[in-house]
């Protein structure tokens, strides 16, 4: 105890502190009490991606089942594809995702191919997305030979042989379709018609996507200062104490919280800054004390805002501490 009260001098007003020992003890608790209070809890914002509204959206059930995917092709019956089914051509042709894709055009012949999935899109901000693959597009291609993308009977994307090189590999694909989000049933279809040549063109990966913002609160943490820390001050130790070389006022966050609770200009300010320096700055304990009490300075503001009975609790240890 007398570490925390050694030496200590008079200070401007009149009751300068007639600092005793329970008092540093008092004002040590107050201070790692609200330090362990912890910081505020915290609401963050975030976007993320909301459920899928089509099935299956990779083909994966879909080789030889009508059950998401209406599915037509001239020459095969149906554009999706695995390896066993139609090969790669070289691997000019291939899945994105899994081992099931849709492949459309793939022969000399004239080839009409269709794939499509009716979905209800309620009220929203909804984006159709999918990866496009044009892995060949052989001489005597040319705009003719299309792909679609269609919502209902409306050309919501298309991409022909002469664009090759806008999609070199699987590219993403990301169509606004807002317009068709009314909480009623609309088809949603990717179709091509190639003649004359080849031309592959790959599609995996479709979706109907709608942003979805959240936001969530962060627990309040608990800062992990041990509450024994303040009872470890020996009584018997002499006033002989050797200074470490520490500035105890440099790290401050937000205002200071006995500021916040006597009010700006409270003469106890003055008495409050003097027993930091002339009692809490004697000792390693006091020095630690100072410094958690300026770096918690934001979370001990914050608790002291919310709560009340807190607040009263500190005012009355600060008056104790400094009596006016
Ligand atoms: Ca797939």
């Amino acid at each position: 105890m007398r570490r925390c009260m050694s030496k200590f001098p008079a200070t401007r007003h009149k009751s300068p502190f007639a600092l005793k020992g329970p008092r540093c003890i008092l004002l040590a608790v107050l201070i790692l009490t609200f330090c362990l209070t912890g910081s505020a809890a915290e609401a963050t914002t975030t976007t993320s991606i909301g459920a899928n509204l089509l099935q299956d959206p990779g083909f994966e059930t879909s080789l030889g089942s009508t059950a998401y995917w209406e599915q037509s092709s001239t020459n095969f019956g149906s554009p999706l594809c695995n390896d066993d089914s139609c090969g790669t051509a070289g691997g000019s042709a291939g899945p994105r995702t899994g081992s099931i894709w849709a492949w459309f055009g793939g022969t000399a012949n004239t080839e009409a191919a269709s794939l499509s999935q009716a979905v209800t899109i309620p009220a929203g901000a909804w984006t159709l997305e999918f990866y496009f693959w044009i892995g060949s597009a052989h001489e005597g291609s040319d705009n003719a030979d299309i792909f679609t993308a269609c919502i209902d009977n409306s050309t919501v994307f298309t991409a022909d042989a002469t664009q090759a090189g806008l999609y070199p590999s699987y590219t993403l694909v990301s169509v606004d379709v807002s317009a068709w989000a009314d909480g009623a049933s609309h088809l949603v279809a990717f179709s091509s018609i190639t003649t004359g040549q080849v031309v592959n063109f790959n599609l995996d990966d479709v979706a109907l996507l709608l942003p979805v913002t959240t936001t969530t609160t962060t627990p309040p943490t608990t800062t992990t200062v041990a509450p024994t820390t303040t009872t470890t001050v020996e009584p018997s130790t002499t006033t002989t104490v050797e200074m470490e070389t520490t500035t105890t006022t440099s790290v401050k966050a937000g205002p200071c919280p006995a500021t916040q609770v006597l009010g700006a200009g409270n003469p106890q300010l003055d008495d409050m800054r003097a027993f930091r320096d002339s009692a809490l700055a004697q000792s390693a304990l006091g020095r630690k004390v100072t410094s958690i009490y300026y770096r918690k300075a934001g979370s001990i503001n914050a608790a002291l805002e919310e709560r009340p009975m807190l607040r009263a609790l500190a005012r009355r240890a600060f008056e104790i501490i400094a009596p006016e």
